[in-house]
C-alpha cells in the first residue's frame, strides 16, 4: 500500500466481572496483542475502563471499594506486563483506565503507547454522561459524575506515522469532540466505550443503541476527514448487557471492519492516512469553508435559548 498505511486492531473486550483479577484482565490484554502481533497489527486500541468491570453501574461508599478500581500510576506492577510485551512485539496500544493521580484527582483516561513501549499521550473524558447521585428507581446506576472528574482538552499528537486524538465513550455522541480533535489535525480517533443497551431515563432509545453508536462515529469520521476506531467491552457483564460491534470506520463514512460477537475478538483494518486529504482538501477544506464567525453559540452557549414568544432569532425578515 502506498501513502502512509496502518494496520489497526480493535480489541475488543467482552465482559470482565467484578471479582476477576488484574492479572486475569491483562493476561486477555496481552492475548489480544499478540494476535495483533500474528497480524502484523501496528496499534491495538482498547475499550474504555479496560482493567476493570464498569464500576460506575454501583453505588459505592467504601473509599478502598472505590480505590480498588483505579490505577494510582501507569504502567504499574499489574499492567508493566502489557507494556513490556508491546515493546518486545513492537505493537503499540491505546488503553482505557480509572486514573488516581498522586494529589487525589479521578479521571475516567485513556493512553496511547508507541511501539517502543513509551506513553505519548493521555486523554481524559470530557464529556461525563450519568447522574451524581444514587437513583434507586434504576435497574443499574451510571454514576460516572460522582466518581470522575471531567478533562479539559482535546489534545492530538504526531505518531504512528499520522495525528492522533482519542475520545472515550459518551464523548462519541457530541459533534464538538470530533471538530474540536480535527482542527487540532486529527486524521485517527481511537474511541474506547462501554454502552449499556437499556438507556433508564428513555427505554425507547434502547432499539436504537446499534444504530446511534455507528450514526454518531460514522458521521464523525466523514465530517471531519478522519478514521475513527470505536472498541467495545460488551456483552453481559455482572448482569448489565452492552453493546458491543466494534468497528473500524474510514473518512469516507464507512464501516470498513467490525466485530462478528460480544467478545474478546481482535477487529483489523488496514488504513491509510493519505486518505483523509481527500476529504480535508476538498468538502471539508477547514480554512476555505468554515465559519466561525458565525459559530459563537457553540462556545458561549452552554443550553438552548429559544426565541420570545412570536419571534425569530434573524433581524432581517
Ligand atoms: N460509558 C459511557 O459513557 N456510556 C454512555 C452510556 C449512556 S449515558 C448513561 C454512552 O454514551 O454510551
Amino acid at each position: 500500500m502506498s501513502g502512509r498505511p496502518l494496520r489497526i486492531g480493535a480489541g475488543q473486550l467482552g465482559p470482565i466481572s467484578r471479582n476477576e483479577s488484574r492479572k486475569n484482565v491483562v493476561d486477555r490484554l496481552i492475548a489480544l496483542l499478540q494476535e495483533a502481533h500474528r497480524s502484523e497489527v501496528d496499534l491495538i486500541v482498547y475499550p474504555e475502563l479496560a482493567l476493570t468491570t464498569f464500576f460506575p453501574r454501583w453505588y459505592l461508599e467504601d473509599d478502598s471499594t472505590i480505590d480498588s478500581f483505579f490505577e494510582r500510576e501507569m504502567p504499574n506492577p499489574e499492567t508493566q506486563r502489557l507494556f513490556d510485551s508491546a515493546k518486545s512485539l513492537g505493537v503499540g496500544f491505546c488503553l482505557g483506565y480509572a486514573e488516581l493521580t498522586p494529589d487525589g484527582h479521578r479521571y475516567n483516561t485513556q493512553i496511547l503507547v508507541e511501539r517502543d513501549g513509551t506513553i505519548v499521550g493521555k486523554y481524559r473524558k470530557v464529556h461525563l454522561p450519568g447522574h451524581e447521585e444514587y437513583e434507586p428507581w434504576r435497574e443499574f446506576q451510571h454514576l460516572e459524575r460522582r466518581y470522575f472528574e471531567g478533562g479539559s482538552n482535546f489534545p492530538t499528537w504526531n505518531a504512528f506515522d499520522g495525528i492522533v486524538g482519542m475520545a472515550i465513550c459518551n464523548d462519541r455522541r457530541w459533534p464538538e469532540t470530533y471538530r474540536c480533535l480535527a482542527l487540532g489535525g486529527a486524521e485517527l480517533i481511537l474511541i474506547g466505550y462501554n454502552t449499556p443497551i437499556h438507556y433508564a431515563p428513555d427505554p425507547s432509545q434502547n432499539k436504537l443503541a446499534s444504530f446511534h453508536n455507528h450514526l454518531v462515529m460514522q458521521a464523525g469520521a466523514y465530517q471531519n476527514g478522519c478514521f475513527v476506531v470505536g472498541v467495545a467491552k460488551g456483552g453481559l457483564e455482572e448482569g448489565v448487557d452492552s453493546l458491543a460491534e466494534s468497528c473500524i470506520i474510514a473518512p469516507t463514512g464507512e464501516i470498513v471492519s467490525s466485530a462478528t460477537g460480544s467478545g474478546d475478538e481482535l477487529v483489523i483494518a488496514d488504513i491509510d492516512f493519505d486518505l483523509c486529504n481527500n476529504y480535508k482538501n476538498t468538502v471539508f477544506d477547514f480554512n476555505r469553508y468554515r465559519r466561525p464567525e458565525i459559530y459563537s453559540p457553540i462556545t458561549d452557549q452552554k443550553g438552548t435559548i429559544t426565541p420570545a414568544e412570536g419571534r425569530g432569532t434573524n433581524d432581517f425578515l
